[in-house]
């Protein structure tokens, strides 16, 4: 069984996205980082970074004591590795090599940057057009990257639905809060429908709603001071 600590923002989605897809069993524990639950002590001790999502794999392959991790491009390659799911394996590492090098840029580019897209657009106190600007723009690329990769197959790694889609399909689901038209992008357009049609999405993000019943609201004052401004005190 897998416990995955988690809450409803794309980061979340992308385990719950795996788990479903895969039949895994597991049992959600939320986290409202809206509240302030990810500085437990409980917590940080299996995500030190203060972060969600977080997984304790309770029966690693191979036996031993429960695994524990945080960083959702980590997890997603464990529980790839640990069901022979979803990553080429290590055998065949022209396969992997798509796999990991769409994982990686999801984790280092469309997800910092959608989500300081998301920052200045919506949250920041102040508007800001350079920093709205800059991000706008560089999501702007970035899913010019994904539509043209796409072009010419079905997903970003290939033939093959993998965890490199998992990991960017919720960042893109936003798609209109970052400011970016979907209709510009035909390939990718493609890409989300089909992900989004699939049953594996439907329930992880049933799973979400279940949750936490406000997902998508307007995030409250409250909110905002636990989650921005944190210093290394904070914790
Ligand atoms: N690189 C991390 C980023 C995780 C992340 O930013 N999680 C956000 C929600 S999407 C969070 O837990 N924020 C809590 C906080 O800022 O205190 C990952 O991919 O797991």
């Amino acid at each position: 069984m897998i416990d995955l600590y988690y809450w409803t923002t794309p980061n979340g989605h992308k385990v719950t996205m795996f788990l479903e897809e895969a039949g895994l069993p597991y049992r959600l524990h939320g986290v409202n980082i809206g509240k302030g639950e990810q500085f437990t002590p409980e917590f940080l001790a299996i995500a030190p970074n203060n972060r969600i999502p977080a997984i304790v794999d309770n029966e690693p392959a191979g036996g031993g004591k429960p695994v524990s991790l945080f960083e959702s491009g980590a997890i997603l390659l464990y529980l790839a590795d640990k069901t022979g799911k979803f990553a080429a394996p290590v055998s065949d590492p022209a396969g992997r090599a798509e796999v990991l090098q769409w994982l990686f840029w999801q984790m280092g580019g469309l997800g910092p940057m959608a989500g300081q897209n998301h920052h200045f657009s919506q949250y920041a106190p102040e508007k800001i057009p350079y920093a709205i600007d800059r991000y706008v723009k560089e999501t702007n690329r970035l899913y010019g990257v994904m539509n043209k990769r796409l072009a010419d197959r079905p997903f970003l790694a290939g033939e093959s639905y993998s965890i490199a889609d998992m990991a960017s399909y919720p960042w893109v689901v936003p798609h209109e809060r970052q400011g970016q038209d979907l209709n510009d992008f035909p390939h990718l357009k493609r890409w989300f429908e089909t992900i989004k049609a699939m049953p594996s999405t439907v329930r992880a993000y049933a799973r979400a709603a279940e949750i936490n019943p406000a997902a998508g609201a307007p995030m409250s004052a409250d909110a905002k001071k636990v989650l921005f401004g944190q210093t290394a005190t904070r914790t």
